[in-house]
């Protein structure tokens, strides 16, 4: 007895095997979900071999960046599966100069719309092609992640925080659209992980030990404590839990100094 049995998830966003879309997707299978997987042309080799592990999960290139691909992500799964359960979204990009060692004052237009492109309009685009096979199984949910650099200023962060904020608006306005078809909208704001976006940044294991020795719980977060939370809000568990941010930091966000 699987707390997803019976359910088809989709994953958008999966690198590698610290990737927190797999995290997710190993804590879903582990309930009995059925996965499939989106990622970018470059690693579907990597995703392939992953998702194998799994059984014969169905693995779709998708730039988000390209209008056709995600409808035909959807396009595929509702002839194979008929609807979807869960999706769940967990991609984001911003140039590597505007994360690092810069100002956010000196950001450009194409970088903040590169940004904000990839890192929050994927979500509403995903919804959008979403939307019909949600409701075709009478409802579902969508989950993004997001992070504490949208609410308070973290060193670097710089446009991803602006965009986190509009991925975290974008929640709010999805839920309100979908939730009248049963279609609930939520987001994790997850602490620090070590992905490869993360291992690009200068100071990541700084920021790690400072968590595990500030927050509530003094300790890091794990991609289990991620699989945990979004098996909730994907599951029965959360059914009347939408439009949602929840923090999934050891407590990290409530602490003023
Ligand atoms: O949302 C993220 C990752 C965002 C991200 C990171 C990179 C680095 C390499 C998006 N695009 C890129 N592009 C690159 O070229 N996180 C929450 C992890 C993260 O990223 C940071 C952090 C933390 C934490 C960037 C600066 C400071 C802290």
């Amino acid at each position: 007895m699987g707390l997803l049995d019976g359910k088809i998830a989709v994953v958008f966003g999966v690198a590698n095997h610290r990737s927190i879309g797999w995290q997710i997707a190993l804590a879903f299978a582990q309930q009995g979900a059925t996965l499939a997987f989106a990622a970018q042309e470059r690693v579907l080799p990597e995703v392939q071999k992953l998702a194998a592990t799994l059984g014969e999960p169905a693995v779709f290139p998708c730039d988000v960046q390209n209008d056709s691909d995600v409808p035909a992500v959807f396009a595929a799964l509702g002839e194979r599966y008929g609807g979807v359960d869960a999706v769940v979204h967990s991609l984001a990009f911003a140039n590597r100069e505007d994360v690092s060692g810069r100002r956010f004052v000196d950001t450009s237009r194409a970088g903040f719309l590169l940004a904000l492109d990839v890192s929050a309009y994927s979500l509403t685009l995903i919804a959008q092609a979403a939307e019909p096979l949600l409701a075709a199984r009478g409802g579902g949910s969508i989950v993004t992640m997001t992070y504490m650099g949208s609410e308070r200023v973290i060193p670097n962060y710089n446009v991803m925080g602006v965009a986190k904020a509009a991925l975290e608006c974008s929640v709010r306005y999805l839920a309100n659209d979908l939730g009248p078809k049963g279609i609930r909208v939520n987001a994790i704001s997850a602490g620090p992980q070590r992905t490869l976006a993360a291992r690009a940044i200068a100071g990541f294991p700084d920021m790690e030990k400072h968590v595990a020795t500030h927050a509530p719980l003094r300790r890091n977060v794990e991609g289990q404590d991620l699989g945990s939370a979004a098996l909730y809000l994907c599951s029965d568990l959360g059914r009347n839990v939408t439009g949602e941010v929840l923090h999934v930091d050891g407590g990290y966000n409530i602490i003023g100094m």
